[in-house]
């Protein structure tokens, strides 16, 4: 059993598809365990994307995460890490295999639809970034 930190980012929010993406995370196997909507604040975005601050796509990426509410989730389950980026798909939609959530909801490698934690490490730091212990509702 593994956890990871999912954001539906403000494009995929926009295009009132939470509920479609939630449904791909169910059936792959993924239970959401934690969930809660937020507006990010200019000093959050910058935080909790700070491994990229000397990338030259930074500002447009903050910008674009403030940009509308977004919808966080922690997601339980065996290789939970590797399993949700999977079904994520590619960084950039064009290289991301058909029926992933970037192939079928993202428009652009700027405004790509979700967020998905690549690491052991990064997702206790994400989860933890977002939720309390007691906010995560592990069952079987
Ligand atoms: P990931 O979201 O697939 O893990 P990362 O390399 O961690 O990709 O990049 C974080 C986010 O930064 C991406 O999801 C995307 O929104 C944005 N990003 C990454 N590379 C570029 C780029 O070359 N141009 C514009 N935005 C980018
Ligand atoms: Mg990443």
């Amino acid at each position: 059993m593994q956890l990871t930190l999912s954001i539906i980012k403000p494009d995929a929010v926009r295009k009132n598809v939470i509920g479609q993406i939630y449904q791909r995370f169910e059936q792959s196997g993924l239970r959401i365990v934690a969930a809660k909507m937020l507006h990010l604040s200019q000093a959050q975005a910058e935080a909790f994307y700070g491994v990229h601050k000397e990338r030259p796509f930074f500002n447009d990426l903050v910008k674009f995460m403030i940009s509308g509410p977004v919808m966080i989730q922690v997601l339980a389950g065996t290789d939970a890490i590797k399993k949700h980026r999977d079904i994520m798909g590619a960084t950039n939609p064009k290289d991301a295999a058909p029926g992933t959530i970037r192939a079928d909801f993202a428009n652009s490698i700027d405004e790509n639809a979700v967020h998905g934690s690549d690491s052991e490490e990064t997702a206790r730091q994400e989860i933890e970034f977002f939720f309390k212990p007691t906010d995560i509702l592990l069952r079987d």
